[in-house]
């Protein structure tokens, strides 16, 4: 059962604007807002035609609370597919609480967290991963995680589980047919057919699951860690790429004892910078537990910056060099950093010492200090992630909700191929296959539990 009780909400950000918008839908809403509206033509909203916008006042007792603009869409015509009103008012927190109130007053009731977007889904209007793209598009931050969210909330990713959808019912009919004929002892159909299918199917699941890693990179920001020994100029580092004063800076060895973290958007990609303990041999207990994240950082990063100061010579790098490919991720890409140009006049023979003991990774000079080169190392960041090659079109999943939903998916086509391999009957491979299509169910939501919506459209902001 659907819950058609008026909901409304303020669904621009809290706080003083020049405008704001309170939101209503559900059965009656226009009803509803007719009763406090009045238009200076007297014209009524319930006599208005969807997808128009009156201008008029609200009184409470005859007292005038604002004038406002309202628009109307009728069901299905709407975002929720219900019968909703939005009311633009000025944007003192006053006027927006006094209409809420008087909204509440005279019969709708206060929404919950996405109930709006909640409503959309449950009418057929998007179906779950829609939603959740929703939730994506209004915190989305950088142009490669608006472009993703945009894509998932237009269908993009809706789209291919159709295919998948589709493919998987055509292998089941092609069984079923085999089936019928079992009890005449034909020999098995031609499972070619079905091997084929099933293998697209497989190459397609696995591209979306291998998509994950970076559609959650794009998601929460490229993860580089800053590492090295103490005082090399680590948080020095970090203060200049978030262009911020965020971690300590001082010349004691072991300043920073814990991994500091902070996102910035640079030319429409998010990084999510990390600062962390210098690596050292150390008594201090806390130190040390500093230290081991750092080796944890290093391996969770998509990049780590590997931090050597030029004033100090070379003898230690290669100590450093050999911890942290230990500890680097196999898809992470390592930087050398030179740090502290401006303290030495020729930084040539250090980089020459440097090269010799690396593995031909990319070595970058700067001045953390004075920001010399920091230009190049963030072009050199931006290449490393390279979303360029990101098409508009390219379905890209981020959502750890719908990865572990297409990996179980992965899981059972890979049992159908190998059932198909063998001479196992089309009973068993159907089961697999129905599995399967359980999974991506789950996704667009046609299998769901009331739990599993409450979840989702709790963390979605009221007025959604
Ligand atoms: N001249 C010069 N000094 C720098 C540069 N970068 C950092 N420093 C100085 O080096 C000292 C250590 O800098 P931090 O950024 O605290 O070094 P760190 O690597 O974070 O050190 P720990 O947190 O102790 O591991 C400070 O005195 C900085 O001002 C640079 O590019 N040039
Ligand atoms: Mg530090």
């Amino acid at each position: 059962m659907i819950d058609e009780s008026i909901i409304c909400a303020i669904s621009t950000a809290p706080g003083t604007g020049a405008i704001a918008i309170i939101r209503l839908s559900g059965k009656g809403c226009i009803d509803l807002a007719d009763a406090l509206f009045v238009s200076p033509s007297g014209k009524k909203l319930r006599a208005s035609a969807s997808h128009t916008v009156h201008f008029g006042s609200i009184y409470e007792d005859q007292q005038l609370i604002d004038e406002v603009l309202i628009t109307l869409f009728r069901a299905p015509h709407s975002f929720t597919g219900e019968d909703s009103v939005e009311i633009s008012c000025h944007g003192s927190t006053y006027i927006q609480q006094r209409l809420l109130q008087l909204l509440i007053n005279t019969g709708a009731r206060l929404a919950l967290p996405g109930e709006f977007t909640q409503r959309a889904f449950l009418n057929g209007k998007m179906d779950l991963s829609q939603a959740e793209a929703v939730a994506d598009l209004i915190v989305s931050s950088s142009a490669a995680s608006h472009k993703m969210a945009m894509t998932q909330m237009k269908g993009g990713f809706s789209g291919e589980l159709i295919k998948l959808r589709t493919a998987l019912l055509h292998i089941t009919s092609l069984l079923e047919l085999e089936l019928d004929f079992s009890e005449e002892d034909v020999e098995f159909a031609d499972r070619t057919e079905l091997r084929r299918i099933a293998s697209n199917i497989e190459t397609l699941l696995n591209r979306l699951c291998r998509s994950f890693s970076l559609g959650n990179v794009i998601k929460n920001g490229v993860p580089v860690a800053i590492v090295g020994n103490t005082n090399v100029g680590k948080s020095t580092l970090l203060n200049a790429l978030l262009r911020e004063d965020k971690a300590i800076v001082s010349d004691i060895a072991g300043t920073t004892r814990d991994a500091i973290e902070d996102t910035i958007n640079l030319n429409g990609v998010l990084f999510r910078f990390i600062d962390t303990a210098g690596i050292r041999k150390t008594e201090d207990t806390v130190e040390n537990i500093g230290i081991e994240r750092t080796f944890a950082k290093i391996a969770q990063a998509s990049v780590v910056l590997l931090l050597t100061d030029l004033s100090r010579g070379t003898d230690t790098f290669e100590n450093y060099y050999r911890q942290v490919k230990e500890h680097l991720s196999p898809e992470a890409r390592l930087l050398i950093i030179l740090n502290k140009t401006d303290q030495v006049k020729d930084p040539l023979t250090t980089l020459e010492t440097i090269k010799l003991c690396t593995c031909g990774e990319k070595l970058i000079a700067i001045s953390a200090k004075t920001g010399q080169n920091l230009e190049l190392l963030i072009d050199e960041l931006l290449s490393t992630v390279n979303l360029n090659n990101l098409n508009s079109g390219d379905v890209i999943v981020s959502n750890i909700r719908h990865y572990e939903a297409l990996s179980h998916a992965l899981t059972a086509i890979q049992r159908v191929i190998s059932g198909l391999d063998s001479p196992i009957s089309g009973e068993f491979i159907s089961q697999d296959i129905r599995e399967c299509l359980h999974y991506l169910g789950e996704i667009t939501g046609e299998i769901t539990t009331d739990e599993v919506l409450g979840n989702i459209f709790k963390n979605f902001c009221i007025g959604k």
